[in-house]
């Protein structure tokens, strides 16, 4: 707890331009919880670094999405926004964590085999020991909730394992963090291949909506979306993966039921339906467009929010910190 409020915790990778699927299987739910909690949403830019990136380019992706935190609704007055690098409690809880983890917990961690695969030139130890810095994330700011899309749960549930274990042999150090999944989005698949889910990494422009799309090349994504060659428009993800992927979107953005969207659609083909999702989606993210290019301006607050948010969220995780490094057995500071 921070005065009477509950701790959530969460944070997206700065690689890539976020999607659809980032927005509404995780923006969209931080922004509605984020009156209700004390926030901390963080850039967790020493995560991007498990693979390849280019300095610069990652140096300008952090920053537009630090920015993007705030263009979709986020108050960085009331919600701690911050880099994660620049917080270096998070390094020193994950290396003390990393000793309470096993080799054989990390090996099933499904983001590792597939990141493995997908990077088999660079395996290296931070794309293996990853969750553990997630968990010091969440655990440093004694998270009771964290929003994440399904993908995640994983990695939550180690999270979980590993607070448990620290508390069993030390004492109630840990807040167990529970998830938060929102109803609606939380697994928005690629528009090319519904069987796998939109990513910012993936290297078809095709497959994803970025946030930053304009309503031209929203509305001719949809337009390409793989389908099927009934013409029903109806929710069966087995059948009918491509459609429903469309359906589950256009509900999220419109807070419409599976069955009011089939609905709606009856008698209508493809055409239609996919205009309808790419002018909803377009629709959704016009003021997230104005607001970016406002902020993108003004260099001199966003600079005043990363100092003040760093410094708030720097106490609160060396709080926690010096705890564990007490409890485990360190020295004291002599001050
Ligand atoms: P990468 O391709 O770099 O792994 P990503 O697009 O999978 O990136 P993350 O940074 O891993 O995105 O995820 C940020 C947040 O967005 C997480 O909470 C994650 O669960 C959520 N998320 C990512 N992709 C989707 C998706 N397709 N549908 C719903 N939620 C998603
Ligand atoms: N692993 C997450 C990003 C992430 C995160 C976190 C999410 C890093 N630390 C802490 C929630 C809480 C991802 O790839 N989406």
């Amino acid at each position: 707890m921070i005065g009477d409020k509950k701790v959530l915790f969460s944070g997206m990778q700065a690689t890539g331009s976020l999607t659809l699927g980032n927005y509404l299987g995780a923006l969209k739910n931080w922004v509605a919880l984020s009156e209700e909690y004390e926030c901390f949403y963080s850039v967790v830019d020493l995560h991007s670094i498990t693979v390849r990136q280019d300095p610069a380019e990652l140096r300008k992706k952090a920053r537009n999405l630090l920015m993007l935190y705030i263009a979709a609704g986020l108050d960085p007055k009331k919600n701690c926004i911050y880099y994660q690098s620049h917080v270096s409690c998070h390094c020193e809880l994950a290396w003390i964590l990393d000793c309470f983890t096993y080799m054989g917990e990390l090996n099933r961690m499904t983001q590792f085999k597939d990141k493995s695969a997908k990077h088999a030139d660079n395996i290296n130890a931070g794309l293996f020991t990853y969750p553990v810095l997630m968990a010091a994330d969440i655990l440093l700011y004694q998270a009771d909730v964290v929003p994440v899309g399904k993908d995640q749960l994983q990695h939550l549930e180690l999270t979980r394992d590993i607070a448990g274990r620290f508390n069993s042999i030390y004492g109630d150090v840990f807040t167990i963090p529970e998830p938060y999944l929102g109803k609606a989005g939380a697994k928005i698949m690629s528009l090319q291949d519904p069987s796998k889910k939109m990513s910012k990494s993936d290297e078809n422009p095709n497959a994803s909506i970025y946030l930053t799309d304009d309503r031209d090349t929203i509305i001719r994504k949809f337009k390409r979306a793989v389908t099927d060659s009934e013409s029903s428009i109806r929710y069966d993800v087995d059948q009918k993966p491509g459609v429903s992927n469309l359906i589950e979107i256009y509900g999220a953005v419109t807070g419409k039921s599976f069955e009011e969207v089939e609905k709606e659609f009856e008698g209508k083909g493809y055409g239609d339906f996919k205009l309808a999702v790419g002018e909803s989606v377009a629709d959704l993210l016009d003021p997230l467009h104005t607001r970016f290019a406002e902020l993108s301006g003004d260099k001199a607050y966003i600079d005043g929010i990363i100092k003040e948010n760093s410094e708030k969220a720097e106490y609160y995780a060396t709080k926690t910190l010096r705890k564990v490094q007490k409890k485990v057995g360190f020295p004291e500071r002599i001050r």
